[in-house]
């Protein structure tokens, strides 16, 4: 079934102004036409921003527990529509449907949380140095807000970013990724049905460089936040630091598994298997590189190749499929020109490379998982974020080596550790510079509750979700009530 949706703008969906559309294409079969949507500008995000500041002030009046029971609700039809949503997801984006179920329950858990945080949104009270004074901190909402979205979670990545501003009492515009704007009609549709009033939530499909790029400079717009590429999120930043305007980046990364002597060496491997080829390696979590202790460097790859090479690679719908397309024809050729990078530096292919085509294939965006070994630090394939399925491994000798090699690019979201020595773990949680270290457990897989985000240049220092959820999208005002009845003077001697 093909579908045709224009953006949502004060609580209708409605045509791009140029009438111009765009579409939609399955990546497991590229003939497939999803559905075809609107293709907006700036006047249509500038409508899309009038409405949600029409509403702002009467939305941050609403009570917090009253803001937080449209996302309880929008959870509770998460959850009931999941089964369809996961098919709509795998048909629009590729992932395997147990992914793709997998990322609708992220939303589900966060709505969860997230309708809690009304009844909380707590501030604070300190004592002041005066008699008869009282202070207390209090949340306020920055206002309208733009939200910029990537297709590989096209369902948990757009909740953690509008459930929390919804429930701090900010308006949305949302600019979803190009390659998914199904799966955000979907739960655009959710947010009408349980009510949410019009022009509290608009999204306006499109480009970046289009409709993206106009929300970022749109005067209204007290605050950004943006998950996608290190390229595009440092243009966002300059755009926004000249505007003095808030803005939130969840930007690329190169994350690292390091395994020591003494991990266990099944468990390790079925991470590394889980953390580089999961959603065909396009997640910013992603394990892309594997840094080996030597003494068990042979028998770690031994079983990493065997395991890779048992990989199903097929349509996300088959259930016996690990591996599913990548998400479109542009990140396909990226990613084997990378593979070919990665041969002409010297790193030694040893599973995988290639594009598969042929019966099965036919129309999709099908690549081997891959596995270098003989990979260095240095190396662009060491270094720069490939976002496919294609991991390397190095050696390494020591744990000072692999802290080392760990921090030695430029971002730092997630590194992970397999070993049982409490010095090792120390030393990682001390000297990591990555936003999250897991032990025995794979650099992918962040639960709701807690912060999600990395070091250096994969952010500029917000998390999101978790307890500081609401942080991004709401000033402290600090408020002070004198009630003694006279001019109190602070740090003045009288
Ligand atoms: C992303 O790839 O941008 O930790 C998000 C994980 C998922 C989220 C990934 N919960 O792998």
């Amino acid at each position: 079934m093909r579908v045709d949706y224009g953006n949502f703008i004060n609580g209708e969906w409605v045509p791009a102004i140029s009438g111009e559309t765009f579409e939609s294409r399955n990546p497991a079969d590229s003939s497939e036409v999803i559905g075809t949507f609107a293709r907006s500008t700036a006047a249509d995000v500038d409508a899309a921003v009038q409405a949600a500041k029409a509403v702002g002030r009467d939305w941050m009046l609403t009570p917090a527990p009253e803001r937080a029971d449209y996302i309880l609700r929008a959870g509770l039809i998460l959850e009931e529509r999941k089964e369809e949503i996961a098919h709509v997801m795998t048909r629009e984006m590729g992932k395997t449907l147990k992914e793709a179920r997998g990322d609708i329950q992220e939303g589900i858990d966060f709505a969860f949380y997230m309708a809690g945080e009304g009844r909380r949104m707590f501030g604070e009270t300190m004592p002041s140095e005066l008699r008869n004074k009282f202070y207390m901190t209090v949340r306020h909402p920055i206002g309208v807000v733009g939200l910029i979205t990537p297709w590989n979670f096209p369902i948990a990545i757009p909740t953690w970013k509008s459930f929390p501003a919804l429930v701090a009492g900010c308006t949305v515009v949302f600019k979803p990724g190009e390659d998914v704007p199904l799966c955000a009609a979907l739960l655009t549709d959710i947010f009408t049905e349980v009510g949410i009033p019009a022009g509290v939530f608009n999204v306006v499909n499109g480009y970046g460089e289009e409709a993206g790029a106009a929300l970022v400079d749109h005067p209204d717009v007290a605050g950004i936040s943006f998950t996608g590429s290190l390229e595009v999120g440092r243009t966002i930043n300059e755009r926004c630091g000249r505007q003095m305007k808030r803005c939130s980046l969840e930007l690329g990364s190169k994350n690292i598994q390091i395994v020591m002597p003494d991990a266990d060496m099944e468990i390790a491997v079925e991470g590394a298997a889980w953390g580089a080829f999961a959603t065909s390696g396009q997640r910013c979590t992603a394990t892309s590189r594997l840094a080996v202790h030597n003494d068990v460097h042979d028998e770690f790859t031994e079983k990493l190749l065997t395991r890779v090479k048992g990989m199903k690679v097929g349509s996300g719908l088959d259930p016996e499929v690990e591996l599913a397309p990548v998400i479109n024809e542009k990140q396909k050729n990226r990613i084997l020109e990378y593979i070919q990078l990665g041969q002409q530096e010297g790193a030694k292919l040893i599973t995988g490379g290639n594009e598969l085509t042929g019966e099965g294939y036919e129309g999709g965006y099908y690549i081997e998982p891959t596995v270098f070994d003989d990979m260095t630090a240095d190396m662009r394939i060491a270094t720069e974020e490939i976002f496919g399925p294609v991991t390397g491994i190095m050696r390494i000798d020591t744990i000072d080596e692999a802290i080392d090699v760990a921090n030695k690019v430029e971002y730092g979201l997630s590194c992970s550790i397999y070993t049982h020595d409490i010095t090792n773990v120390f030393r990682g949680i001390e000297e990591i510079e990555f936003g999250l270290i897991y032990f025995n457990a794979p650099t992918i897989g962040a639960e709701i509750q807690v912060p999600f985000g990395g070091m250096k240049n994969t952010g500029n220092g917000h998390r999101e979700a978790g307890p500081v959820a609401l942080d991004f999208f709401t000033e402290w005002k600090t408020v002070a009530v004198d009630f003694s009845g006279r001019l109190q003077k602070a740090q003045i001697e009288d």
